[in-house]
């Protein structure tokens, strides 16, 4: 069989991240690339969660590409509906459809060194692909996991997922169990305390809950920021500029943290009158430790008549419900887990076999990293969007994202345009970034004590960025080649 011509780029996922990669390829001239996607539909995680409630946390303005501005958002904060409807239309109004290969699952990527080449493999009969250069953007938070509970089998109710909600399904009159308290559950309580009969939420671990405001865009705004771009680029700096001072007081453990802390506890004690459940309410670790949960309608939904907290650990699920450690069987017709990805930080969810052989998952089995989270040394011409350390846990994912995107269409570009057949990032310059970004790491509140999906198990923090967006845009502003050992022929790398 022959091998099917090489494409340029192959870019892995059809979310945000694909989406931008496919547009700033194109803006630079590039367009033999194809955007493989799992689903049959685009969208990545605003496609997937579609949760009642489910909406973004960080204002429109900044959860948008500066290279595709929308100004007609209609809130602060936008729903996910909308969100996926910006996605969508950037999809037409960049011409990208005709990329987009769907029902695609990518199942390895493997690197030919004679060829310089990328082989890539589908599930199913699909025929393999290769590719110069390869775009990996399928996100760290696309795999919906069920957490470890004894008796999770058994429960003979309905379960679903936060991130794969079951819209046949119909919560009127039920009675609905919640399990989780984190950034998608406290969406998901307001809703469903609308619809259900009863909705008890188990909490594990009280997160601090920052109060929200969320306001409809006016008409006269919408207005000014078409006319005037400056004027939607202006709001969008201040939008900018706010989150970074947030960044003060959750990245580092400083005076600033208490601030953030006093604010969560005057929003607490402002909403919640009852002593006892404004202690169960009270987080145990410091602001920021874990993701802050923006919202003024949780506290509110939790203190309805048809809602109550159950903060007892959960010992087992049992054919009717859930049994809690002190021996009480709650009984459901629905439990919702909002429970998380599988994120894990040793591994990678797609085998990815680079240079003499080797697995990326051998390599990051202690915890991963790559260099700027974009390159991994022995991976040559494969490029990760939202690699190891670089969450911002405070500011908007796109500001990275759009960092992340310039650089890597640079390094694609830079392949063909010297017609290389490797841009391997070196090993001792990805050592030294690594060491500099782990010791900074140690005096974040991330790594202050509690537990949460941005470390593994063993405390290691291969999820956040110690910085500023700023710091993190800057360092990816310019690629830099004296990072890289460049081959345009294999056998010279040695
Ligand atoms: O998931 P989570 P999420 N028994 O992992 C609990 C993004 N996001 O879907 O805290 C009992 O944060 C767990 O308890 P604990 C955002 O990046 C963004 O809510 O580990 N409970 C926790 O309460 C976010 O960080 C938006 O003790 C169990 C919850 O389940 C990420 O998605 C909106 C349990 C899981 O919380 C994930 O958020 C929503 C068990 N066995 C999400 N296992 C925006 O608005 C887990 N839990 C941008």
């Amino acid at each position: 069989m022959s091998k099917s011509a090489p494409l340029d780029v192959a870019i892995i996922g059809g979310g945000f991240a694909g989406i931008g990669t496919a547009i700033r390829l194109k803006q630079k001239g590039i367009t033999d690339f194809a955007i493989f996607e799992r689903d049959t539909r685009v969208g990545g995680t605003w496609r997937d969660n579609t949760y009642p409630g489910a909406a973004c946390d960080i204002p429109s303005r900044l959860y948008s590409y500066s290279f595709a501005p929308n100004p007609d958002w209609s809130h602060t904060y936008s729903g996910s509906a909308e969100i996926l409807g910006y996605v969508e239309s950037m999809v037409e109004e960049f011409g990208l459809r005709n990329h987009f290969r769907f029902g695609h699952t990518v199942t390895n990527l493997q690197f030919d060194e004679e060829a310089g080449l990328w082989t890539v493999t589908f599930d199913g009969r699909k025929p393999k692909v290769f590719a110069r250069s390869v775009v990996v953007a399928s996100g760290p938070l696309a795999n919906a996991s069920l957490p470890n509970i004894k008796g999770i089998d058994t429960y003979e109710g309905h379960k679903v997922h936060s991130a794969k909600w079951d819209h046949d399904y119909d919560f009127a009159g039920k009675k609905v169990a919640v399990v989780g308290t984190g950034a998608s559950a406290v969406q998901i309580v307001p809703e469903l305390v609308k619809q259900a009969e009863s909705v008890k939420v188990f909490q594990r671990t009280a997160g601090w809950v920052l109060p929200r405001v969320n306001r409809r865009t006016n008409s006269v705004s919408k207005m000014l920021y078409r006319q005037f771009p400056v004027t939607e680029s202006l709001a969008r700096q201040a939008w900018f500029w706010g989150h970074e001072s947030v960044a003060l007081g959750v990245v580092w453990n400083t005076p600033l943290t208490r601030v953030v802390e006093t604010v969560g506890k005057a929003h607490l004690r402002a909403q919640v009158k009852d002593p006892w459940l404004r202690r169960q309410l009270t987080p145990d670790f410091r602001a920021g430790c874990k993701r802050l949960l923006m919202t003024s309608d949780y506290y509110p939904a939790l203190q309805k008549d048809n809602c109550k907290l159950i903060t007892w650990p959960i010992a087992t699920l049992s054919p009717k419900g859930i049994r809690t450690v002190e021996g009480i069987e709650h009984q459901f017709d629905c439990i919702v887990f909002a429970t998380g990805f599988d994120v894990s930080k040793t591994g990678t969810p797609i085998p990815i076999v680079g240079r003499h052989g080797r697995v990326l998952s051998d390599e990051w089995s202690k915890g991963a990293y790559a260099y700027k989270s974009v390159a991994v040394s022995g991976y040559p011409n494969l490029y990760l969007t939202f690699g190891p350390n670089s969450g911002p846990g405070h500011s908007s994912a796109l500001v990275y994202m759009e960092a992340q995107i310039d650089y890597i269409t640079d390094a694609v570009r830079t392949v063909l345009d010297k017609n290389l057949t490797m841009l391997d990032v070196r090993r001792d310059v990805q050592d030294r970034y690594n060491a500099d970004i782990q010791q900074r790491l140690e005096s974040t509140t991330w790594n202050s004590g509690c537990q949460s999906w941005y470390l593994t198990e063993d405390g290691f923090n291969a999820t956040m960025f110690p910085g500023f967006a700023t710091q993190y845009a800057h360092q990816l502003r310019k690629l830099d080649l004296r990072d890289f050992v460049l081959a345009s022929d294999a056998t010279k790398l040695g």
